[in-house]
Order: C-alpha cells, then sequence, then structure tokens
C-alpha cells in the first residue's frame, strides 16, 4: 500500500494523480531555452497546487512517432527542471527509455523512473538496482516508431499481464524491492482501439499481480478516435476514462489535466469512504 520512492512514501490506499510536465523548447536559442524552462517550472508547480502528487517530467524522447532526441538534448531540457523542482514537496519521475537520462535525473533528485522500456536495458536495471527510486514498468508492443502500424496479440491481457510479470520478476531479482515497483499496461503503446478498450475494461486484471497499477489514458488518440475530438477537447474524454480507471483497479492515474480528475477522483472517495 505504501509505494517507496525516492525520499517518499506514497499512501496508495486512495488512488493518486500524476501530473505530466513535457518540456519542449520551443526554440533552441538561449532565451527560449530559458522561457521554456520557467514555463515547466510554473506548469509543475499549478499542477502540484491542483493536487498532483507525482510529477512526471519528459523530454520527449518517449512520445510515440516523435522524433529521436539525443542524450544531450535530453539532458538539457530535463535536468534544469529536475533541479529547480528540488524543493517541490512531490517525487519527481524522470519519463525516459535512456539509462545515461535515468542515472542523471535520479543524480539531480529525482525519486521514481517512468520507463515505456521496463527497464529492459540491463544497464537501467543495475542503476535503477542501486538506488532507492521508485520505477514505472510499463508494457509495449514494438518500437515507438511502429508499434501502431499492425498491432496483433493472442490475447491482450494475458500477454501483457505475461510481459509486466517478467518485468516485476527481472526489477526484484535485480535487487529492486517490490515497495519500489509499479505497472502500467502502456495505452496506445502498441495497442489498436479495440486492445485499449480490452485493456481498461479488464484493469483489475493486472492488479492481481501484486503490484500498484498504473494508467495513462491523458488526451490519447484512443479518446479522439471515440468522441471525435482533436488533443484539445479530450478533457472529459480523459477525466472519464481516468475515473474508469480507478473503478477498475488503478492507483495512480498520469494526466494533464490535474485539476478536473483530482475533483473526479474525489466524487469517487466520497462513495469509498
Ligand atoms: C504523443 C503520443 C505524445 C503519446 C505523448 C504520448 C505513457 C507514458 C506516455 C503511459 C507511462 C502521452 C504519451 N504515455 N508513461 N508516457 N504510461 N508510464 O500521452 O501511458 O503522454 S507518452
Amino acid at each position: 500500500m505504501l509505494f517507496h520512492c525516492g525520499k517518499f512514501k506514497l499512501d496508495l490506499s486512495q488512488p493518486k494523480v500524476m501530473g505530466i510536465v513535457n518540456v519542449t523548447p520551443d526554440s533552441f536559442s538561449d532565451g527560449g531555452r530559458h522561457l521554456a524552462l520557467e514555463a515547466a517550472l510554473d506548469h509543475a508547480r499549478r499542477l502540484v497546487d491542483e493536487g498532483a502528487v507525482i510529477l512526471d517530467i519528459g523530454g520527449e524522447s518517449t512520445r510515440p512517432g516523435a522524433a529521436p532526441v539525443s542524450v544531450q538534448e535530453e539532458l538539457d531540457r530535463v535536468l534544469p527542471v529536475i533541479e529547480g523542482l528540488r524543493d517541490i514537496s512531490v517525487p519527481i519521475s524522470i519519463d525516459t527509455y535512456k539509462p545515461e537520462v535515468m542515472r542523471a535525473a535520479l543524480d539531480a533528485g529525482a525519486d521514481m523512473v517512468n520507463d515505456v522500456n521496463a527497464l529492459q536495458s540491463a544497464y537501467a536495471l543495475d542503476m535503477v538496482a542501486k538506488t532507492t527510486a521508485g520505477v514505472c514498468l510499463m508494457h509495449k508492443q514494438g518500437a515507438p516508431q511502429n508499434m501502431q502500424q499492425q498491432p496483433h496479440y493472442q490475447d491482450v491481457i494475458a500477454d501483457v499481464s505475461l510481459f509486466l510479470r517478467e518485468r516485476v520478476a527481472a526489477a526484484t531479482s535485480a535487487g529492486i524491492t517490490v515497495e519500489r515497483i509499479v505497472i502500467d499496461p502502456g495505452f496506445g503503446f502498441g495497442k489498436s482501439l479495440e486492445h485499449n478498450l480490452v485493456l481498461l475494461k479488464n484493469m483489475h486484471a493486472f492488479t492481481l499481480l501484486g503490484v500498484p497499477v498504473l494508467a495513462g489514458l491523458s488526451r490519447k488518440s484512443m479518446l479522439g478516435a471515440i468522441t471525435g475530438r482533436d488533443v484539445g477537447g479530450r478533457v472529459a474524454a480523459s477525466v472519464a476514462a481516468a475515473l474508469i480507471a480507478v473503478q477498475r483497479g488503478a492507483s495512480i492515474v498520469r494526466v494533464h489535466d490535474v485539476r478536473e480528475t483530482v475533483d473526479a477522483l474525489k466524487i469517487w472517495n466520497a462513495l469509498e469512504k
């Protein structure tokens, strides 16, 4: 029930909100870099005010279809944000699959690694094991560049469960205690709309693996496919999806729209008490 996450122990007896902080400089001039940093810090602080209890800092490299970002560019984006949030009251998660970025982020004060590659790099597994960081192990099928082309499963629940079970075993064998691990079925990562809906419907299957479940549905294209709305018009759909995930066993929801999601979960909590 307590998620051990670096300096923090998060009580997951009630569902929690992880706020997404994307660090995307819109200009590569020094001025753009500075403004991007200030904007990211302001945004992060606002998400905490709104009720986020984890901040997920990402330099874009894990976005499906995104242009690859070099290690140096990713570090230049995320490290100043992590350093700028050193005294914030909530754990900082680094959203990366690159071991070098994990290492530097943890050294700079991050408390958690959110790896869409589920620590499948041996170096990442051993390196994280030597720290006290929490870790999110996510399922994906294929490589981010082509994973949406022909996603295929025998049985999406069984296949994703087996993968996550194996990654939890690999992590604990490497020395990451089970209290430090959360799992994530990876909505949209090598999944058709139908696969995503089966995963959401059967979210409870993942809670059987004995570690907390994180769900990332916020603004995703599956919600656009259902509602016909573009990414800016998916707040209500995202809140509905987060609430459904929680009702079906998710302990952490990774969202852009923190205020709206926190309000929805307050209603859920009022009934659970
Ligand atoms: C474009 C497409 C931009 C998709 C960004 C995305 C997850 C994640 C992402 C998730 C965990 C997004 C995604 N999604 N990490 N990183 N779980 N653990 O919507 O579902 O942010 S990237």
